[in-house]
Order: structure tokens, then C-alpha cells, then sequence
């Protein structure tokens, strides 16, 4: 709930914290556990005017909870151009004006959303797609908690409405917590920050005229927000001025906020194509292809009685006509098919074939929808991870949706060269960690042949409650309608580090696997912990076990000579415990790009090479047991956390800068991913290969 109000009193530990890390660890558990002891302290210790501000952000909220969901009937198809669909997109310059911090409602008070927002009070431009905190040189924008407000205008020709078009509203994401307004009535709402919004808009156009669009976001965590947090109210009126707060949260990364996708209005005809499942298989040098059409009619009375005609084609990589069906559900079989294959796999890595999907009425209505089809099937046992019958390891990296600016902003430039770095990496998979990425970056991982482990937002959690598990499980309903059809996702990843060493988790877990699995069998399902084995509660519920493993950094730093023991011996137990596969999806040191000593020293580039291939030297132990199904090294690229000792103004996990330029840890990683596809680099970069000679130096 937004009206959540959590007062705290400094300790003396909090006044007099010494700036050492156990000092540190320790505010920090305890500072926490003040945190979530005292979010429902009762209301007289409040301030009034805290009290009245929250109590009407409680009363919009009950407001905004009841609207929910009123969107989440859609298929989750991606809108795309066919000769049924036109598409605009209203990307650009929006109009922006934040809520005063101590007055979050003013918004709704004043029905900002009734007229432009320019005519309510001054207003700045604001870039879509971008989080809107670090693109002025404004400190209050930055690290603002709260509503969040843009508008913006745009015209739809009359056309549309002649052609008897329905037309639709399409925001990739809005992070966290949106209402949307067409010409000042509310269209729809949505909770979570990381999946599309839609609704249909057509009865509510004008159409030849202008019209607007405003939306209004706020991006509060709490404790039953996906992920999580606390707003932690002061009552230490010496130390605090009034009404003072902190937002708080159990990750590290900044919560950026915004409409960081691309925001589209598309055209339907009145009889469309709602949604597609596809299911792919293969048989000897056939491809099969299961699927089902979903269609929808806002044809009414006898019109719509008559009946609904589905058909499709599916079209080669080079358009060439291949095979054919008719009727809303079925099988077509692709004769010697060209199989869709990870890169490093095969000569053509990510071939996609486009299934032309078409379903058309009685009164002549006909909608095209292209979806993109790979041909792979997956398998997994307690060992191993296959496509298409041949095991695969993984080679990949953790990453974020973090860049310079943008914060969690899409924009197809970055798009590109973070491909074309996990391509000269020689990577053949990422983890969306901590969050779904737009759509824009998994339709190039379709199609470069990047497998994808796809996670959820739950980062952190705790607490394991009925409200968070519903909200968790329709979270993950969302994800799978979205990412059903895609080629390259290879898992569902349910969370990452839960607190799984409180034994709720354990049914907690079982329920949103279950649920997970009852949307989607077809893919292994997994989460990241990072608890050890005989303390932990989430696994048994998982296919494939992900483990987060910070040996000589978080544990023994300085001491990278402990790394191969520990992680053979730590992954060896999960895999005996719970007879699954395990895979290392996080490990990695901080380095500060441009800082060397000899011998090594942490935050040191040669410390996070050194820490990295002392992994490598356990990763083959492992992989020769037969169970160690992959590394992922934390992190691709360093990425922007909140203000704190305990980072150097980022993480610098990354094996590249923030601005993408290669640290020698991902010259080193870039090696060992190219050995592990049996690849020789052409343009001879061994140097900064390892083996036994320069693994020797490195550990000096
Ligand atoms: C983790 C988290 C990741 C952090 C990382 C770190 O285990 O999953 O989100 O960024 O540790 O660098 O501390």
C-alpha cells in the first residue's frame, strides 16, 4: 500500500556508525529489521500531515487496486505492421511535471489529468522512451518517490474511423505503478514495471481532431510491490525535517522510473487476432509446428454469429512460401527444416521462419498478424539442458537494462552493440536479470540465437504472503503471455536470492512454480539463491538450480586461492541433495576500470580477471562431473545503484564499463567463452587467454 508509514527513531548504532563493513553488515541487518518491525506502527505516533497524506494515497490506492487487472485480458501479442494494422508510435517529447514529494495526491486532487498538463502548472519536456531520473541536472528528479506526471498529444485520422478500425494503446512498460487517461477520462491502470500495458481506445478517440494521452506513475516499492521495499518515515524531529522519508529496498540496483519502452498506438480490424501459441518440436530433419489462434470480434448481433475463418502460411527466412493450414488450431509439418540453433551452434544461428496468421468474418473482415517461429525443441533432466536433442552449456552473463541517461530507457543503439558484445564475448545466453526486458531486446535475441533465462521482477523477496504471492503469480501469467513464443527463452526464472532460508518459502515457492508450469510446460523453471544448500528452502521446487556465488569477494576477499575449492565443493552438495542441474548464475569481483596493481588487489581489473579464472579452473572440475550446466559472470556492463559506502558511485562487476568499453576481465572472458565453443579467435587475442602458466601469475 502507498499509505505504508514506518516510523523509526536513529539508534546509537545509526549516529555513531564507524565506517567499517562489519560495523556496516550490522546497521544494515538491524537498520532492516527496524524497517519491517515498525511498518505497522500505529497511527498516534504520526505526524497529521503525514498521517492525511497517507491516508489519501491509502484511499487512491484502494481506488487504483480496484481498477487493476482491467487490462490484463489481452493476448500480449507485439503490435506489428501487416496490411490489416497500421501502427504510430508516440515516442518523443511528452510533458512532464512531478507531484510535490510531501503532497503526492495533488495530482488527483487538482485532476491534473482533465486538461493539458502545461495548463496545471509548469511543465518540462521529457524524453519516451527513458526513466526520467537522470536526463536533467535536476537532484529532485533523480531521486524522486512518488506520482510521476506526462501528458502528450497526437491525432488519429477520421479514416480509422470510416474503416470501422479498433484501435489500440500500447506502452511497453511503466515503472511501477500507472493510471492512464485518454482526453481526461481514465482509460486503464497497471501494477508492475516491466510488462506492456494495453487497452482498447477506439470508443473514446476523436478522431480529426487532437487528442491526449496522460499518464500518471509512481514508482513507491513496498512490501507487497513486485520487487519489494519500504518507505521508512522519521519521528526524530532534531535529525529529520518534518515528513521526512527514504525509500528503501532489498537490491542494488537504482529503481529507475518512467516510460522506458515504446509507447505505440495500432489499428485492428473489428475482428482480430488476439493471440497465438505456438509449440515447436522436431522429427528427424522435420520441423513441427502446433498452434492456436486465438481470435476476438467487437462485431456484435448476427454480424458476429456468422462465424470466424482462421488460416496461416509460414514464410521462410528469405519470404518463400513453405507450408500452409486452415482452421484456428493445428499442425504443420516443415519438410527438412532449418532448425533454430544458439549461436556458435550452427553456420545460421536463430533462424526464424514468420508464420503468417490470418483470421477473417463473414462481412469480409480480414486481420494479418506475422509471428516469428523458431524451430527447437528443449529438454532437461537431472543433469542436462538440451536444444534440439544436443546438450548445451551456457556461456553467458547477468545484466540490467542500464545505461548513461537513459537509466532503464530502450533505445535500439544500445540494442545493438550489447548484441554485438555478447557476440565478440562469444556468450551464447543472459539472464533478464532482475526484471523482463523490453521486447525490443528479446526479438534480438530470437533472432541472433541468444538464449534467454527470463526472469521475473521478485528480486529479494521476503515475507512470503497471500497478497505477494497472488501478485507474483499473475506476474508471472503476464511474462509468459508475453514470452510464450519465443524461441530463445530457454527458462522461466521465478526470482532471484529470495530470503528461501525462511521456510515459508517453501510453499510459497511451490505455488508459483506450480503456476508457472500450469501457464507454460514447456520450459525448465528455476530462480537464483544464494543461501547455501542445507539452509535454504526454494530449490526443491526448481528444475534447474541457479546459484549466486561471490567467493573472494563478498567471502575471503584477498584470498582468491580459496575460490576452486569453495564452488566445487558448494555446487557438488546442491547437486547431491537435489539431484538437478546447477549452474553458476552470478559470480565476479568490482574492478575500477583503468586500476591496476601487480600483485593483484581487490577492485583491481587483474583482481576481477584472477578471480574469474580461478572460477574457470572449478567450472571445468565441475563440468567433467556431468551436472554443471553453466556460468553466467556478474555483471555484463557496471551498472547504477543507489548512493552508498559500499559502492564506488556503481557496481563495477561489470567486465565492461558502463559505456561499454572491454575491462581485461572481458578479453579474458572473451577467451574462455571462445574455447568453450571451440572457436579460435581469429584475430588472435590470446594473449589474454588463460592457462596453467598465466592462471599461476595471476593468483601471485
Ligand atoms: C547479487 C545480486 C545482484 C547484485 C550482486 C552484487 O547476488 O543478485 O543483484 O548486484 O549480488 O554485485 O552484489
Amino acid at each position: 500500500m502507498f499509505g505504508f508509514l514506518i516510523c523509526t527513531t536513529p539508534s546509537d548504532e545509526f549516529l555513531d556508525l564507524k565506517n567499517d563493513s562489519a560495523a556496516r553488515d550490522l546497521y544494515e541487518e538491524k537498520f532492516l529489521t527496524v524497517v519491517w518491525c515498525l511498518m505497522y506502527q500505529p497511527f498516534p505516533k504520526m505526524r497529521w500531515t503525514i498521517r492525511i497524506w497517507n491516508l489519501l494515497a491509502t484511499g487512491l490506492v484502494s481506488l487504483c487496486l480496484a481498477m487493476e487487472s482491467s487490462d490484463n485480458n489481452w493476448g500480449g501479442l507485439y503490435p506489428r505492421e501487416s496490411e490489416s494494422r497500421e501502427m504510430r508510435s508516440l515516442d518523443g517529447l511528452w510533458n512532464f511535471r512531478l507531484a510535490p514529494l510531501q503532497d503526492p495526491d495533488q495530482g488527483f486532487r487538482e485532476e491534473w489529468f482533465a486538461q493539458p498538463l502545461d495548463m496545471t502548472g509548469p511543465v518540462i519536456s521529457m524524453a519516451v522512451p527513458s526513466s526520467y531520473n537522470d536526463v536533467t541536472q535536476d537532484k529532485t528528479l533523480r531521486d524522486h518517490i512518488g506520482w510521476a506526471w506526462y501528458d502528450r498529444t497526437f491525432f488519429v485520422p477520421t479514416r480509422w474511423q470510416t474503416d470501422k478500425k479498433r484501435v489500440v494503446l500500447r506502452l511497453g512498460s511503466a515503472h511501477y505503478r500507472s493510471i492512464i487517461y485518454l482526453n481526461g477520462k481514465l482509460l486503464t491502470s497497471h501494477e508492475g514495471g516491466h510488462l506492456p500495458i494495453m487497452a482498447d481506445m477506439t470508443t473514446n478517440l476523436v478522431y480529426g481532431k487532437e487528442n491526449r494521452i496522460t499518464v500518471a506513475i509512481n514508482n513507491t516499492l513496498t512490501p507487497e510491490t513486485i520487487p519489494q521495499g519500504s518507505i521508512v518515515y522519521t519521528n526524530y524531529p532534531t535529525m529529520y525535517p518534518p515528513g521526512y522519508f527514504i525509500q528503501t529496498y532489498n537490491f542494488d540496483f537504482t529503481n529507475y522510473a518512467g516510460l522506458h519502452r515504446p509507447v505505440y498506438i495500432y489499428t485492428t480490424p473489428q475482428t482480430y487476432v488476439d493471440d497465438i501459441l505456438i509449440s515447436t518440436d522436431i522429427d528427424g530433419t522435420n520441423g513441427i509446428i502446433k498452434y492456436s489462434i486465438q481470435h476476438v470480434s467487437t462485431l456484435t448481433g448476427r454480424r458476429q454469429a456468422k462465424g470466424v475463418l482462421c488460416s496461416i502460411k509460414l514464410l521462410n527466412k528469405t519470404g518463400v512460401h513453405v507450408a500452409s493450414g486452415v482452421g484456428c488450431q493445428g499442425t504443420i509439418v516443415v519438410t527438412n527444416a532449418q532448425l533454430w540453433w544458439p549461436y556458435l551452434m550452427s553456420q545460421d544461428p536463430g533462424y526464424l521462419y514468420t508464420l503468417l496468421v490470418m483470421v477473417s468474418d463473414a462481412e469480409g473482415n480480414l486481420d494479418v498478424y506475422p509471428q516469428k517461429v523458431g524451430i527447437r525443441t528443449l529438454g532437461w533432466n537431472s543433469t542436462t539442458l538440451t536444444i534440439n536433442n544436443k546438450p548445451v552449456y551456457l556461456r553467458g552473463c547477468g545484466k540490467h537494462e542500464d545505461a548513461d541517461i537513459l537509466g532503464r530507457g530502450v533505445i535500439y543503439p544500445l540494442i545493438v552493440k550489447d548484441f554485438s558484445l555478447l557476440k565478440w564475448l562469444g556468450a551464447n545466453s543472459f539472464r533478464t536479470s532482475h526484471y523482463p526486458y523490453a521486447e525490443e531486446i528479446m526479438d534480438m535475441a530470437d533472432k541472433e540465437g541468444i538464449m534467454v533465462i527470463d526472469e521475473s521482477p521478485a528480486v529479494g523477496l521476503s515475507g512470503f504472503g497471500e497478497v505477494l504471492m497472488k501478485k507474483h503469480i499473475s506476474v508471472m501469467k503476464e511474462l509468459i503471455r508475453r514470452d510464450k513464443n519465443r524461441p530463445s527463452v530457454i527458462m522461466w526464472s521465478v526470482a532471484n536470492e529470495p530470503e528461501s532460508k525462511q521456510l515459508a518459502s517453501k510453499d510459497y515457492f511451490r505455488a508459483i512454480v506450480s503456476a508457472t508450469k500450469s501457464a507454460d510446460s514447456s520450459r525448465p523453471v528455476t530462480g537464483t539463491i544464494k543461501h547455501f544448500s542445507r539452509k535454504e528452502h526454494a530449490v526443491v521446487n526448481f528444475d534447474v538450480i541457479m546459484v549466486n556465488r561471490f567467493f573472494s569477494w563478498y567471502i575471503n576477499i584477498g584470498h582468491l586461492e580459496l575460490i576452486k575449492q569453495q564452488t566445487v565443493k558448494d555446487v557438488s552438495e546442491w547437486h547431491l541433495l537435489h539431484n538437478k542441474p546447477v549452474m553458476i548464475s552470478e559470480y565476479g569481483a568490482d574492478s575500477l576500470a583503468g586500476f591496476h596493481m601487480d600483485p593483484t588487489w581487490a577492485w583491481t581489473e587483474e583482481y576481477q580477471a584472477a578471480l574469474m579464472v580461478q572460477n574457470f579452473e572449478a567450472f571445468d572440475i565441475l563440468r567433467a562431473k556431468g551436472y554443471f550446466v553453466g556460468e553466467m559472470i556478474w555483471n555484463f556492463a557496471d551498472f547504477s545503484t543507489p548512493q552508498g559506502n559500499f559502492r564506488a558511485g556503481r557496481n563495477r562487476k561489470g567486465v565492461f564499463t558502463r559505456n561499454r568499453q572491454p575491462k581485461m576481465a572481458a578479453h579474458v572472458l572473451r577467451c574462455r567463452y571462445h574455447q568453450l565453443a571451440n572457436v579460435t579467435l581469429a584475430d588472435n587475442q590470446n594473449a589474454f587467454c588463460y592457462g596453467s602458466v598465466l592462471s599461476d601469475v595471476m593468483l601471485n
